[in-house]
């Protein structure tokens, strides 16, 4: 039995005006910032700051199916199995899908109403190289971007485009926001879209250098990807029968650096954190939040566990974050005053044993490669540095390499949903011998600073896991303590 609250829309939708175009509308975007956007209309009953949330690879569908109801759905934020709160949101004022023509996106991005543009593209759908945080000019998609710049098929290239257009127009920049789970994702995003303007001319990136300004975030909700149990589930336990619903946690959190020329929501009024750096936070979600989602998903996945509930629910798992937090993670963190890391550790662990949510580690176990790096390997140099333990790391790493074999203890099959899928499955055909394997893994430039490579104590460490792992099964790496 569940209670439920219910959270309805206050103003007109139809009085509120687009003020900002969102690229990536998936589950994140509809249940996190929507939600901002939601409360702030709701608050000052309309304004200005609607979005208009747009596609430009995959789900046409979605876009389809939320128009049909005038981009109005609702989300569930589950506080626990039995506590619920079914909110409306109706800030989501136009839904595009822009694959091959990307017209009616420009006349979006080019409107003077227009000033962010927010991004939840992913890791991968910026094109830098997590090491060396160059843009990937060897990226076919990035040469057609620089081969035919109007005509652009990534985000950086489309707002490349767009800054172009607006410069021409004489209309001033808009403000570029991203919300992706990366460290200094606002500078990432500079990095990318400077880089790829000043193939169109030195003078036209140098403007884009003075005139546009890209605010870092840290974005923070467990938001589960959309399944039919999870739809049947709203409609049996919230009697819920929207085709566009999403399920979450009830915590949601939104730090954002405050730097927006043309203007932004009273978001302070909505419970987002505007501050002046936002790094400490970002570090701290990404190494602790994230970096231990990572760890249960790889470890769990080779357990052959399926949700991150399930993972908490076995108290190895549950002292193996906690090791890995307390002393591979924590010690890199240097925080403000005011923010207790221990609350924030034991916080994340009643929210990852949220079973309501079934979020499934195979989700979080995607795109790897562009993930460890700062989720894990950033603050391990830290620690290589001083010669510190770091047997957990050493635990996920082993873990990871197992799981883009594809292939799982039992001998059975997974997908492998990485951009790099292909060169680690390669390697794992190459290379026979565990040794010779792990070498190899770790030589990936892309993913491991050098650093790691050369260090024989990191690799041998994971090489005796990846030993242990293959030939004893999971529990046999699952001696942590987090008392030591
Ligand atoms: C997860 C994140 O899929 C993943 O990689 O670690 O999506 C995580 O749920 C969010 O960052 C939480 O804010």
């Amino acid at each position: 039995m569940v209670t439920i609250k219910t959270t309805k829309t206050l103003y007109k939708p139809e009085s509120v005006d687009v003020g900002i175009v969102h690229i990536g509308l998936g589950a994140f975007h509809r249940a996190h910032q929507a939600v901002y956007i939601e409360k702030n209309l709701n608050r000052n009953l309309g304004g200005n700051w609607g979005i208009c949330a747009v596609n430009i690879r995959s789900n046409s569908k979605l876009v389809d199916q939320l128009k049909v109801n005038d981009c109005r759905y609702h989300i569930a934020e589950y506080t626990d199995s039995h506590h619920a709160n079914l909110r409306e949101v109706s800030a989501i004022r136009d839904a595009l899908f822009a694959g091959e023509d990307k017209e009616a996106l420009f006349e979006k991005l080019i409107s003077s109403n227009t000033k962010i543009v927010t991004l939840t593209v992913t890791e991968k759908g910026y094109y830098v190289t997590p090491s060396d945080k160059k843009l990937r000019l060897d990226d076919p998609s990035i040469q057609h971007d620089i081969q035919s710049p109007d005509q652009p098929k990534t985000a950086p290239g489309i707002l490349v485009e767009a800054l172009f257009r607006r410069r021409e127009l004489g209309l001033p920049a808009f403000t570029v926001l991203s919300c992706d789970n990366m460290p200094n994702n606002g500078a990432l995003t500079r990095t990318a879209v400077c880089e790829l303007a000043a193939y169109r001319s030195t003078e036209f990136a140098q403007w884009v250098q003075n005139n546009v300004a890209f605010p870092s975030s840290m974005v923070d909700r467990i938001v589960p990807a959309m399944s039919e149990e999870s739809k049947n589930r709203l409609h049996t336990e919230l009697n819920c029968n929207d085709q566009n619903a999403v399920m979450c946690e009830a915590f949601s959190q939104w730090v954002v650096e405050d730097n927006f020329p043309l203007g932004r929501p009273d978001w302070e009024l909505d419970g987002v954190q505007m501050v002046d750096d936002v790094h400490p936070f970002e570090t701290m979600k990404l190494r602790l939040l994230n970096g231990s989602h990572s760890l249960l998903a790889y470890v769990g996945s080779a357990a052959k566990l399926e949700t991150v509930a399930d993972a908490v629910a076995d108290p190895k798992f549950i002292t193996l974050i906690r090791h890995y937090m307390t002393f591979e993670a924590l010690p890199t963190l240097d925080m403000p005053d005011g923010i207790n890391v221990q609350n924030y550790i034991e916080s994340l662990i009643s929210r990852f044993a949220n079973d309501s949510l079934q979020h499934k580690l195979s989700q979080i176990a995607m795109d790897g490669s562009q993930k460890i790096p700062q989720r894990w390997l950033a603050g391990a140099a830290e620690l290589l540095a001083q010669q510190k333990n770091m047997s957990a790391t050493a635990l996920g790493v082993a873990a990871w390499v197992l799981y883009a074999r594809g292939k799982d203890l039992e001998g059975d099959f997974h997908k492998v949903d990485d951009p790099m899928s292909d060169v680690l499955r390669e390697l794992h055909a190459l290379h026979k011998s565990p040794e010779d394997l792990i070498r190899s893994v770790l030589a990936i430039s892309d993913i491991f600073p050098k650093a790691f490579s050369e260090d024989k104590t990191f690799c041998k460490s994971v090489l005796n896991t990846y030993l242990a792992m293959t030939s004893n099964g999971v529990a046999a790496c699952l001696q942590f303590d987090h008392l030591k």
